[in-house]
């Protein structure tokens, strides 16, 4: 057994097999399909000595099994895996195979982790969402058009009070959600508890006064006992979302959550805050469209993805990558893909024809940075979110919306 044995292109993936595609650079000295072979094997059940097992461990070995295209980032290589090697319903163990010591051997110069297909064993042994994009209609009244999310800015720093009362304008200007920022957790200067209990207070108020479901996309990211306990706190305070940082908390904790908010009927708002320290680099890592197919498999209701080159943030293919959220996985939910950074009413409408309806609208800035203060900027947003769902353009729509107007001419069109 030696890495020779790992490679065979004759072979056809089996409907149980997970089939993964890289892309690599080999190092130096080594050809693509000796690179192709160590990464099956040291992925699966192989390593740099030969071996000569006596029982047939071979079953459990992954093979390279084709081997291009080639573009200026590297080689694509196709491993299949038999899902005999995983453990039922773990993505730490999963993750431990396909995306662990291959990313750092020296057989290869860059690695990434491009694409995943799932078989059905493996992918019926998670969960997945439990409410993906009926969020819409099950937990809002957004119907066919985008839920409106909104965090508060400053990120950090704000009193509870403050915060809250940010949130009852940018309610009562029109948002659905308001939501936690990736780094607000459980400061001294906005506690948790005393975050939540005030929030959903002014959270019935403002649902009262406008006739609309409104809610609050509430941050747990702790250790994962903590986070259960935050999930728990959340559903006393009648809240129905919880937000979780997947990537810094990390995916077993994201499991955890999963399990517990299925008896408390909560639904998951996955950030990705660090992705990029994985997806950024086109040749090396892990791919975005990756990291939501493991998000999608835990089972997150919601997941950013993007904003197809809009915006302030860098991004991988937005649109391809909402598709896969919404494709069929063996009978598992969708999950609605979240479009956020740099967002503001000016940039909506090429937002939703670039990813279509079926995605929540989150804004920071292009809300709270409007010259007439947060109320004013969510009117902006949601008649921006309206006339597009109407078929009428940004400025028509703006002469009967001064808020809109005053957007459109503070940050423009682009
Ligand atoms: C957006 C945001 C979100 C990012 C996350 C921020 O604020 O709150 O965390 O969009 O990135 O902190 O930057 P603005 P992504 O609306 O003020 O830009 O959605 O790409 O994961
Ligand atoms: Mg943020």
């Amino acid at each position: 057994m030696e890495y020779a044995d790992f490679l065979d292109e004759s072979y056809e993936p089996s409907d149980d097999d997970l089939v993964c595609t890289f892309r690599l650079v080999p190092g130096e000295g080594i050809s693509v399909a000796d690179a192709a072979a160590r990464v099956a094997s040291e992925s699966s059940n192989g390593t740099w000595a030969a071996l000569s097992p006596e029982s047939d461990v071979r079953q459990y070995s992954a093979l390279a099994c084709d081997i291009g295209p080639e573009d200026e980032h590297g080689t694509q290589v196709t491993v299949a895996y038999p899902s005999g090697l995983f453990e039922d319903g773990s993505l730490p163990q999963i993750l431990s195979c396909i995306a662990g010591n291959i990313m750092g051997m020296k057989a290869v110069e860059t690695i990434r982790l491009l694409d995943c297909e799932w078989p059905a064993v493996i992918a019926r042994s998670f969960p997945g969402p439990q409410y993906g994009s009926d969020v819409r209609t099950e937990l809002l009244d957004a119907g066919d058009r985008p839920p409106l999310a909104t965090v508060p800015k400053p990120k950090v720093g704000l009193s509870t009070e403050e915060h809250v009362s940010v949130a009852e304008s940018a309610w009562r200007g029109g948002v659905d959600l308001l939501k936690d920022d990736e780094n607000l957790t459980d400061q001294t200067f906005n506690p948790f508890e005393q975050r939540v209990a005030d929030s959903f207070a002014a959270r019935d108020r403002l649902e009262e006064e406008t006739g609309e479901r409104k809610d609050y996309l509430v941050n747990i990211t702790a250790e994962t006992d903590e986070m259960v306990r935050r999930a728990e706190f959340v559903d006393d305070h009648g809240g129905s979302f919880v937000m979780v940082d997947i990537i810094t908390c990390g995916w077993s904790g994201l499991q955890t959550v999963r399990r517990r908010t299925e008896d408390l009927d909560l639904a998951i708002h996955a950030h990705r805050a660090m992705h990029a320290a994985f997806d950024r680099l086109p040749q090396h890592g892990v791919s975005m469209r990756c990291l939501a197919q493991f998000a999608r498999l835990a089972g997150v209701d919601h997941i950013h993805t993007g904003t197809a080159g809009l915006g302030k943030l860098e991004n991988e293919d937005t649109a391809g990558i909402n598709e896969w959220l919404r494709s069929d996985l063996h009978g598992h939910s969708d999950v609605l893909p979240v479009a956020s950074g740099g967002l503001h009413p000016g940039i909506v409408d090429q937002l939703l024809d670039a990813l279509g309806t079926n995605v929540m609208v989150q804004a920071g800035g292009g809300i709270h940075g409007h010259p007439d203060g947060t109320e004013a900027g969510a009117r902006a947003l949601r008649a921006a979110v309206d006339a597009y769902a109407d078929g009428e353009s940004l400025d028509s729509r703006a002469e009967s919306v001064p808020a809109l107007r005053t957007a459109l001419d503070e940050w423009g069109t682009q």
